[in-house]
């Protein structure tokens, strides 16, 4: 089954999608996610001017030697363009193998291991009465596990708040890239963070009771001894994980959090490679992987991943933001339905105007997604639609400390 087409859709329904499509010559078409956050077009190019043309004649059903051809014939190693893009040929790939066979993908993977996927929700508040609103909102839609984030007392902006409350309900909007021409800048100071969150989590635990998993988000913030402390400090309120609470490419400063905690800790949504893990899953530094499916080479590179993971006890938490595409978050609700150290699977409802393009297949029933039985990933791509969408330059944000010093975002 040779490929005989291969092209990029750069489609800006609410925010900037990159997606693969590739075609056999019995007309089977398979889609990949390469979406890369505020660098969009970076990937794009690295598609259409590296790989498109390798790809063209090449046997679609040859996954495993097509991945190690675009990774090891690159040279370069690595990197969130490379892993993104190969990523995108992978998915599309298994998307084609999976529709040819006339199974959802799971199947492919080794069948399902349970019923469906737990799903962690986004609840947010500039102050505590809009959180809890949040929260109630997050109930209501069925979500059985949530993650928690809040304004700073003296802080304008902070990580992960919906930007307001209106419309309430399940809110999708509180980090798209913003279309400027030069990044947004915040103001961060991670001593009045320390010192708000846990009075936080103590008046969610006293409100919602002792049973809902809560989540939490230090996006990248802290020092060792700050993100210590903090995961100390929220002991008794039983978080499912604290994720991101140093910058993870340190992987030996998870060591020290560690000896001081024993709330769970989760990283990886900026890896993009088992490499980046080896350290953090050979010493158990680490409960959860947050790789994403997009970013981290595709379904080939993940499932392999995920079991070495397995071996130390190590379980999966995979990355499902709004821009994670329908194409990337299917893929990924394939393997959580699939491996047997799932987690837990982070789930934003994305946008209509970007579900009109991506026409889903998947469901989200009582807390639980699951990837539904149409062939393939389930997920098509509706090219009318997407051309009424054009691509729009967007930043993440830039984040300063008090006296300016640039800081993590
Ligand atoms: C998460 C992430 C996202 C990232 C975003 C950047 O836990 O979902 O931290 O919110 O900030 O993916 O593009
Ligand atoms: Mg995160």
């Amino acid at each position: 089954m040779k490929i005989t087409a291969a092209e990029t859709i750069v489609t800006s329904p609410g925010r900037n999608f990159v997606t693969l499509r590739i075609t056999t010559e019995d007309g089977i078409t398979g889609l990949g996610d390469a979406t890369l956050n505020g660098r969009e077009l970076s990937v794009d190019s690295y598609l259409r001017d590296h790989v498109v043309p390798l790809l063209i004649g090449r046997d679609a059903g040859r996954i495993e030697d097509t991945w190690q051809y675009l990774y090891r014939g690159a040279y370069w190693r690595r990197g969130p363009v490379t892993m993104a893009a190969i990523a995108a040929v992978d998915m599309a790939l298994w998307d084609i193998k999976a529709k040819a066979a006339g199974m959802p993908l799971y199947q492919l993977l080794g069948g399902a291991s349970r019923t469906g996927a737990l799903a962690y929700g986004h609840a947010s508040g500039r102050d505590t009465p809009e959180l809890f609103d949040s929260i109630r909102a997050h109930l209501d839609a069925g979500y059985r596990a949530i993650r928690i984030q809040t304004g700073i007392p003296g802080l304008d902006s902070v990580y992960g708040v919906a930007a307001s409350a209106a419309g309430g309900g399940e809110r999708y909007d509180y980090e798209p890239a913003r279309p400027t021409a030069v990044p947004v800048e915040e103001t961060w100071d991670t001593r009045a963070y320390l010192r708000h969150i846990p009075t936080v989590f103590e008046a969610v635990r006293a409100e919602f009771g002792p049973e809902l998993p809560l989540l939490h988000d230090g996006h990248h913030r802290m020092t060792p001894i700050q993100a210590a402390k903090l995961g100390k400090a929220l002991e008794p309120y039983d978080l499912f994980w604290l994720e991101d609470a140093t910058p993870g490419e340190d992987q030996t400063a998870l060591r020290l959090i560690r000896q001081h905690t024993t709330t769970p800790l989760a990283i990886g949504e900026v890896f993009n490679h088992v490499h980046d893990y080896t350290t953090l899953l050979s010493e158990r530094l680490i409960d959860y992987v947050r790789s994403a499916v997009t970013h981290t080479g595709g379904v080939t590179a993940m499932k392999k991943l995920l079991d070495l993971a397995a071996v130390y006890g190590v379980k999966s938490g995979m990355h499902g933001p709004t821009d994670i595409s329908p194409v990337g978050q299917a893929a990924a609700l394939h393997l959580d339905l699939a491996i047997h150290n799932f987690g837990i699977q982070e789930y934003m409802r994305h946008s209509a105007d970007t579900l009109e393009v991506f026409r889903t297949s998947y469901r989200f029933e009582n807390g639980l997604l699951h990837p539904s039985d149409t062939p393939g990933l389930g997920v098509t791509l509706d090219d009318t639609a997407a051309a009424r969408f054009p691509y729009q330059q967007a930043y993440l944000p830039v984040n300063r400390l008090t006296d300016g010093t640039v800081h993590d975002w």
